[in-house]
C-alpha cells in the first residue's frame, strides 16, 4: 500500500468510529439526503477534521502530528487560545481530496498545580512518545492507536476536578484522540444550501442544535471563512469503579470558504479549493471549541 492508500484506510477507519459515536452524523446526511442536497455520503466534500492533545513532553502536537505528516501532510499556521491555554496548528493535505487537519494542545503547565497533578497522574503512564513506536505504514496498527485507552480509565472525580478548570482538559481525558469533529464543506453544495446561513436554517428546521457560542455563524474578518457547528453529542461515560455520568463527546462542524478577490471573475466551473479561502481563523476557533463546553450542552435542551 503506498501512502495515500495507508491514510485513506486510516480516514476510514476514524469516520467510521465517529459515525457510531456521533448519531447527528448520520442524521445530518439523511436529512441532506431527504431533501436532495446529496444522494449518499460519498457526496460530501470534508472541509478538516480535527484532534484534541495534551501538551506533555512525550505527547501533544509535536508527537501526533508525525502521524499524519508521515502521510504527506504539511504544517501550516499556529493560533493561540490564550483563556482556553490552547495552541493549535493546522496541517495541508497530500491532496485536493483529503480534509485539512487542525490539531490543538492544552498547555498543561499553565493550569493550577493541582489539575496539572491529575492530568499528569494519567499521562505519566506513557513513558515516551508512543508514535515513535508505530509502524505509521500499518494502517491497522494506527487506527489501533487512535482508538486505544493511552492511559487508565479515569476517576469520575478527576474528570470533574479537571472540568471546573478546563472543559478541554476534562474532554482529553476521557476521549482522547477520537476524532472531535468533521466538517461538511458548504459552498460546493446546491444553491439554497451553499451558504452559511440557509444551511444553519436547514440543520434548525431538522431539529440539530448549533452553538450560538459568539453567534451562530462564525466569521473571519476577511469575510471569507464562515463557520457553523453542532453542540456536541452527549455520551454515557463509564468512569473507574463503574460510576457513569453523561459527557461531551463529538460534534459536527459547517463551513463555507468564499472565493478569493483575485479569482472572482473564474467561471464558476473552473473554481477549485486553491481558489477558496484557506486555513483557519483564531477567533472562530475560539468559539467552535466551546460546542463541547457545558455552557453550550447544557443548552441543548
Ligand atoms: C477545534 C475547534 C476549532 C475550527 O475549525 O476552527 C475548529 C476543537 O473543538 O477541538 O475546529
Ligand atoms: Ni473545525
Amino acid at each position: 500500500m503506498n501512502r495515500i492508500d495507508i491514510l485513506d484506510s486510516v480516514l476510514n477507519g476514524l469516520m467510521t468510529r465517529y459515525k457510531e459515536r456521533v448519531p447527528d452524523v448520520g442524521g445530518i446526511i439523511a436529512a441532506m439526503q431527504q431533501e436532495g442536497v446529496i444522494r449518499d455520503a460519498d457526496d460530501i466534500e470534508n472541509d478538516h477534521i480535527a484532534f484534541r492533545t495534551m501538551g506533555v513532553p512525550q505527547l501533544g502536537i509535536k508527537s501526533f502530528e508525525k502521524i499524519f505528516t508521515h502521510y504527506g501532510y504539511t504544517k501550516r499556521d499556529y493560533y493561540n487560545f490564550p483563556t482556553k491555554k490552547l495552541d493549535a496548528y493546522w496541517y495541508a493535505p497530500p491532496t485536493e481530496k483529503h480534509p485539512r487537519i487542525f490539531v490543538s494542545e492544552l498547555r498543561v503547565q499553565d493550569l493550577s498545580h493541582e489539575a496539572q497533578k491529575i492530568i499528569s497522574s494519567y499521562t505519566n503512564e506513557v513513558t515516551s512518545d508512543p508514535v515513535d513506536k508505530l509502524n505509521l505504514n500499518n494502517a491497522e496498527e494506527v487506527d489501533s492507536f487512535l482508538h486505544s485507552p493511552l492511559w487508565r480509565i479515569s476517576s469520575l472525580e478527576d474528570y470533574n476536578k479537571l472540568a471546573e478548570e478546563s472543559e478541554y482538559a476534562a474532554w482529553v481525558i476521557y476521549n482522547r484522540y477520537y476524532l472531535n469533529h468533521f466538517t461538511i464543506s458548504i459552498h460546493n453544495l446546491k444553491q439554497g444550501y451553499n451558504h452559511i446561513e440557509e444551511f444553519n436554517e436547514f440543520l434548525e428546521k431538522h431539529g440539530f442544535k448549533l452553538n450560538t457560542s459568539g453567534g451562530k455563524i462564525k466569521k473571519s474578518p476577511d469575510g471569507g471563512l464562515l463557520q457553523s457547528a453542532t453542540v456536541a453529542e452527549m455520551i454515557a461515560a463509564n468512569f473507574e469503579g463503574g460510576e457513569r455520568q453523561l459527557i461531551s463527546g463529538s460534534y459536527v462542524e459547517f463551513a463555507e470558504r468564499r472565493i478569493l478577490p483575485e479569482y472572482a471573475d473564474l467561471p464558476p466551473n473552473q473554481i477549485r479549493r486553491q481558489h477558496r479561502r484557506d486555513g483557519f481563523e483564531a477567533n472562530n476557533a475560539d468559539k467552535i471549541f466551546e460546542s463541547t463546553y457545558s455552557s453550550q450542552t447544557r443548552a441543548k435542551d
